[in-house]
């Protein structure tokens, strides 16, 4: 479970791992639909850019409820819980997509950037699969200009950070079992490597804030949020800052 060292290596280094948030016996009911979701979509489509799945299909919204994840989620942004984006990244074996260093931060209509990412491993993540990798201590550096990826063909998004504000030397792994998660923040520099071993890496990452993070519908990205519901999977929103969806 998330412990008081959880909390302060997440305040100070913009990430931390926890093991086993979801026990392996809960996992299966978990893992089921995920790899039916992913083996169907992945006859039409990278399994790596299964976006907001939670929005058309009802497992995820129920998985992102998941008592476990939102009791953690709660010991970092409190007891009022607001889901606003789920990424099902899988990376098959031997053919996985790299993720180039970033800050998601950059892409949200979100004010303040008060939002926290978990990241629940389906397989076990390691360095061989390409699991994450953080660069700790960036979460509060802020938004950094992204430029176009370098060999766009070979990665999960386009834009990437300039190299000259990423120092690989400091870069961690996220290696995680199972049901373990990481967790991290909006600034934080991040990416992965491709997947080239024999096993696959999947990974559900769910972006959850408290009420009092307004989402914005204007701006650069107004249109790709405009239809873009929240859900409050717990808790109220005293202040009404945002409208939700149904549960
Ligand atoms: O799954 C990965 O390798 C990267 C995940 C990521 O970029 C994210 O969760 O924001």
């Amino acid at each position: 479970m998330v412990n008081e060292r959880n909390v302060a290596q997440y305040r100070e280094e913009g990430y931390t791992l926890v093991d086993e948030v979801v026990p392996s016996a809960e996992m299966d009911a978990i893992q089921a639909p995920i790899d039916a979701f992913v083996d169907e979509w992945s006859k039409v489509m990278r399994p790596e850019h299964l976006d907001k799945p939670h929005v058309w299909n009802r497992k995820f919204l129920d998985i992102a409820s998941h008592p476990r994840l939102l009791d953690a989620v709660a010991q970092f942004i409190g007891p009022n819980i607001v889901v606003f984006s789920t990424h099902v990244i899988c990376k098959a074996k031997g053919d996985g997509l790299a993720v180039p260093w970033h800050q998601d931060g950059n892409y949200w209509p979100l004010e303040p950037m008060n939002v926290i990412t978990l990241w629940l491993a389906i397989d076990d993540s390691t360095v061989e699969n390409g699991c994450m990798r953080v660069i700790p201590r960036t979460q509060n550096v802020g938004p950094i200009e992204h430029v176009a990826a370098e060999n766009p063909e070979t990665k999960v998004l386009h834009e990437q950070l300039p190299a000259r504000h990423v120092d690989e030397s400091k870069a961690v792994n996220c290696i995680l079992k199972r049901g373990g998660c990481s967790f991290h923040a909006p600034y934080l520099i991040h990416g992965s490597t491709r997947n080239t071993s024999p096993k696959r890496r999947c990974g559900l990452t769910i972006r959850y804030m408290p009420p009092e993070t307004k989402m914005l519908r204007t701006g650069k990205l107004a249109k790709w949020f405009a239809q873009h519901p929240l859900y409050l999977v717990r808790g109220v929103d005293r202040n009404k800052t945002n409208v939700y969806a149904n549960v």
